[in-house]
């Protein structure tokens, strides 16, 4: 019997200490460094997701902490247990989603002399997560635990992953009652930061003062949607979000997502909620966003109010309060309102051109169906609640800019970590269960993480997976035909997804006619978990492949962008002053 007969073991305090946190599932793949853990997760009643790929299980954690705020807990073995699962801990610390990761460790009288699956682990983990801990000593378990837990979910710093390990033999070594305190059993929550009030008045006079004010989203937006909807009404500002808050603010007039350029070119105030200002943002550059713009940046961390370019106010504080905060003053600006107007009405202009775009897109030169008359048809079976996960490429572009915006979205983020859909879906179904959740995503992508449709299948995942299936890795494809001299290693013939999928006991059906594809999504939706593997032209080019994102380049992830800096960049060599908008 490894389980100690007698008092507790190190194993089932840790558990007892996930339970009191209000942990309900761990994701995760099984292996004997972990297995006393396994044990008793099972006999303390937390629901094991068994993947099938380690990377997969964080792919989970994470999503289940974005959709449901509780700390995702992934745990995998030792040695390339946590290497596999390496892409996922990448992915989670740069979308900052609160990913505990518990992993099993070499025995210590085993440790440093060529043991099974031993490798320098702590190590490996350190330039991802916010808190590494390796535990050797069984009165060091719960401080480390408590450790690791609140710096995932940002005590201190951005919430991300952070990382724990234990050895086996201290998992089945024996804790005396008594030694436990019971402190650490209770339940933990982040402190809310509030504004201080300066703060709040200098940003409402900034808002006053503004002629053109932009608001751009990010991080937790869902969270605080009513009180970014009420802001919007009252102080006229323009609205922008980006992928991580799509969905916060899915209908209002002054979303004006077709319009991004020059909301951001013009805007001579621009408030960033909880967003750092990335590649998706153009770095804050001058280059994009007008030279003399001021910026109040607003967030939880020093680098959502500060990265790239540096606010006249930086508040470091909870979003959601400081907008009520400055709700409760005044910010009706004086506001340019023939600017805010023309973006509005220009940005219907475009919504409905694209609405016509979407219903008569022509099928592709190969006959195939353009990616649009997929993506029309399933903006059919979505509704508000419907959670939507996209993963691909073009895929992924398309949908940004057509698939219906619901107020739940998920997709691979800032890090491009292609690959995340199925699993994303299957934790959105696990978690969320009463609401349809359907992940569109790429052939390239599905392959991935293809197999866990039997973890869907096993577990009762019941989502929808799309496959756009263009036989390739098709922006790639586009960005070799049109830049360089080979198309090589791209293409991803002749492969039946369907037949994939059924052979894991999924409802699956083959889609290559348009008109078949209404009946075969409905017959998705009520037969899930169900695969559509939908054959879509691989010829139209994505807007984010015409805008050069594939191409990679140098100073800005879009060429436009790119060209401004560029010419920003000449000026400020020749010494002539720097443009204004
Ligand atoms: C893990 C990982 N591998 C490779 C890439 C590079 N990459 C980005 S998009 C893409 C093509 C995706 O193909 P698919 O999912 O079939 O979508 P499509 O472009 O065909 O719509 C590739 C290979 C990446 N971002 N992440």
């Amino acid at each position: 019997m490894i389980v100690s007969p007698d008092g507790k073991n190190v194993a089932q305090i840790i558990v007892e200490f996930l339970v009191a946190r209000g942990v309900i599932r761990v994701y995760g793949l099984v292996g004997g460094h972990i297995q006393p853990l396994w044990d008793e997760l099972a006999g303390q009643g937390i629901e094991i997701v068994d993947g099938r790929h380690e990377s997969a299980a964080v792919y989970m954690a994470h999503a289940e902490s974005v959709l449901t705020r509780r700390l995702g807990v992934a745990m995998v073995t030792a040695g390339p247990g946590l290497t596999n699962a390496m892409t996922g801990i990448a992915n989670a610390h740069v979308s900052r989603a609160s990913v505990l990761v518990i992993a099993g460790r070499t025995p210590r009288p085993q440790t440093g002399k060529g043991a099974m699956q031993d490798l320098p682990q702590a190590a490996l983990m350190q330039p991802l997560c916010r808190l590494v801990e390796s535990v050797s000593d069984r009165r060091q378990v719960l401080p480390s635990l408590d450790a690791v837990t609140r710096a995932a979910l940002g005590e201190d710093s951005p919430p991300g992953p952070a990382y724990i390990d234990f050895p086996t033999d201290l998992l089945r070594e024996r804790a005396p009652e008594g030694r436990v305190d019971p402190e650490y059993l209770h339940p933990f929550g982040l402190q809310v930061m509030s504004p201080g009030r300066a703060d709040v008045a200098a940003a409402a006079a900034l808002i006053r003062a503004a002629r053109r004010p932009l608001v751009l989203s990010g991080r937790n937006a869902r969270e605080y949607s009513d009180l970014l909807v009420e802001f919007l009404n009252v102080s006229g500002a323009v609205y922008l979000d980006t992928p991580e808050s799509r969905g916060a603010v899915p209908s209002h007039p002054s979303f004006v997502p077709a319009m991004r350029g020059r909301a951001m070119r013009e805007a001579d105030l621009v408030m960033t909620l909880g967003r750092r200002l990335d590649f998706q943002l153009a770095y804050g550059s001058s280059a994009v966003f007008a030279s003399d713009a001021t910026f109040i940046r607003i967030g939880r961390t020093a680098d959502e109010i500060s990265d790239n370019r540096r606010g006249a106010i930086e508040i470091k504080a909870d979003v959601g309060p400081t907008l009520a905060h400055l709700l409760s003053t005044d910010v009706r600006p004086r506001g340019d309102r023939a600017w805010r107007e023309e973006l509005v009405a220009a940005n219907q202009v475009r919504g409905e051109t694209l609405a016509t775009r979407l219903r008569e897109a022509p099928a592709g030169p190969d006959g195939r169906m353009h990616p649009y008359t997929l993506i029309a048809a399933i903006n059919e079976v979505i509704d508000d609640d419907t959670i939507t996960v996209v993963d691909g490429g073009d895929i992924l572009s398309f949908a940004r800019v057509a698939l219906k915006i619901t107020r739940t979205y998920l997709d691979p983020g800032q890090l491009g970590c292609i690959g995340v859909g199925v699993p994303f879906a299957n934790a959105a179904a696990l978690n969320l269960s009463g609401r349809r959740v359907i992940a569109l995503v790429g052939d390239g992508s599905f392959g991935f993480m293809a197999i866990e449709l039997d973890t869907a299948v096993r577990k009762k995942a019941r989502a929808v997976y799309v496959v756009a299936n263009n036989e390739g890795w098709n922006i790639d494809r586009h960005d070799q035909r049109r830049n360089y001299r080979h198309v090589v290693g791209v293409n991803l013939p002749g492969c039946r997804y369907d037949e994939l999928a059924r052979g894991l006991g999924a409802y699956a059906e083959r889609v290559e006619d348009a008109v078949a594809l209404p009946g075969a999504l409905r017959r998705a939706v009520d037969n899930a978990p169900a695969l559509l593997d939908v054959l879509v032209s691989a010829e139209p080019t994505s807007p984010d492949f015409d805008s050069g994102l594939a191409e990679v380049c140098t100073y800005q992830a879009l060429r436009t962008w790119n060209d401004a800096e560029e010419r920003l960049l000449t000026r400020a060599t020749a010494g002539s002053p720097r443009p204004s908008s």
